[in-house]
């Protein structure tokens, strides 16, 4: 039995939950539990507050956790990062009031910062070679200026909306943040075993978002020039139609290019193009 400690509540839950689920794994949303068990594969589910899912991986309470890459860098805890997962995506930055002038980092100097990120914000203080005073507050960050607390904000931001109905802008993108899967540095054979399954389900999962398949009719005499509009994952896959001189033809392609793809085969002969949302590509 695997153990993955997420987020009970907050914005990393629904996602981490979603994204169990999209591999298979049929977890139910048991917030009120602390533990719960997943019916079809050896992983149970321990839901924590964040900030305490970096230490519980470290001394091996659970054996894997989904958490932002910024908790882990502020904690220091000794786990192995596996890999990204493509969402809960943000920055930690230097905020000043609005109406301030800022020329480059020495703004900094012998000003008070209001935080709840001090290791991350200490250590970029120190390679710029900044003293600065940090008021380290949990919550609500970013009024520590208009209360008198602080001179300036070291915080998470996303779209930066928190920031500018505060009175604030961003002046320094300090860490790069999004959820990542982490696992513990001394895992069995077992665990490593259900961890391996698990990061091959993850990456066709990776791999299948954002693509369509795409079904067409097109022109024998067209194929050759098809297939180089539709480079597939190995080539597309071709089929003769009852009618002479025709073909089907199948692939995948990303969504992004979706609609170029299509005007370029139009042109050469397609006909009868369908496309389909497509649910997992096992690479
Ligand atoms: O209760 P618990 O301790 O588990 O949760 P929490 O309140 O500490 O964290 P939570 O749920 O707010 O965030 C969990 C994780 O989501 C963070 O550690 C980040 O990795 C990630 N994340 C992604 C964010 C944001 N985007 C985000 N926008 N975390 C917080 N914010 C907040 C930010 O603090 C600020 O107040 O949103 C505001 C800024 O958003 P914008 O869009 O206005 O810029
Ligand atoms: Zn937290």
């Amino acid at each position: 039995m695997l153990r993955i400690a997420i987020q009970t509540k907050g914005r990393l839950n629904e996602q981490s939950l979603g994204l169990l689920r999209e591999i298979g794994i049929d977890v139910d949303d048991a917030k009120r539990k602390f533990l719960s068990k997943a019916a079809n594969f050896p992983v149970e589910l321990l839901y924590l507050r964040d900030d305490d899912i970096p230490q519980v991986v470290e001394n091996g309470t659970a054996s894997l956790g989904i958490v932002g890459m910024n908790e882990v860098a502020e904690r220091g805890c000794d786990v192995e990062v596996v890999t990204k997962l493509g969402f809960g995506g943000c920055r930690i930055s230097l905020a000043i009031p609005k109406a301030d002038e800022y020329n480059g980092v020495e703004y900094f100097q012998g000003k008070r910062i209001a935080t709840s990120y001090p290791a991350i914000l200490s250590k970029f203080l120190k390679e710029h070679g900044v003293e600065a005073k940090l008021e380290v507050i949990t919550g609500s960050v970013e009024i520590a200026p208009a209360a008198g607390i602080a001179d300036a904000i070291f915080d998470i931001v996303s779209s930066g909306g928190t920031l500018v109905s505060n009175g604030l802008k961003e002046v320094e993108r300090v860490f790069e943040s999004e959820a990542v899967l982490i696992a513990n540095r001394n895992l069995s054979p077992e665990e490593r075993e259900v961890l391996d399954e698990l990061l091959f389900r993850i990456e066709s999962e990776r791999v299948s978002r954002g693509k369509k398949y795409l079904l067409m009719n097109i022109p024998t005499e067209s194929l050759d020039e098809a297939v180089k509009i539709l480079p597939a994952m190995r080539s597309p896959t071709v089929m003769p139609l009852a009618a002479e001189g025709w073909c089907s033809l199948h692939s995948v392609v990303d969504s992004a290019d979706l609609w170029e793809k299509v005007r370029q085969l139009k042109a050469i002969g397609a006909e009868g193009i369908l496309v389909l949302t497509l649910d997992k590509i096992i690479p």
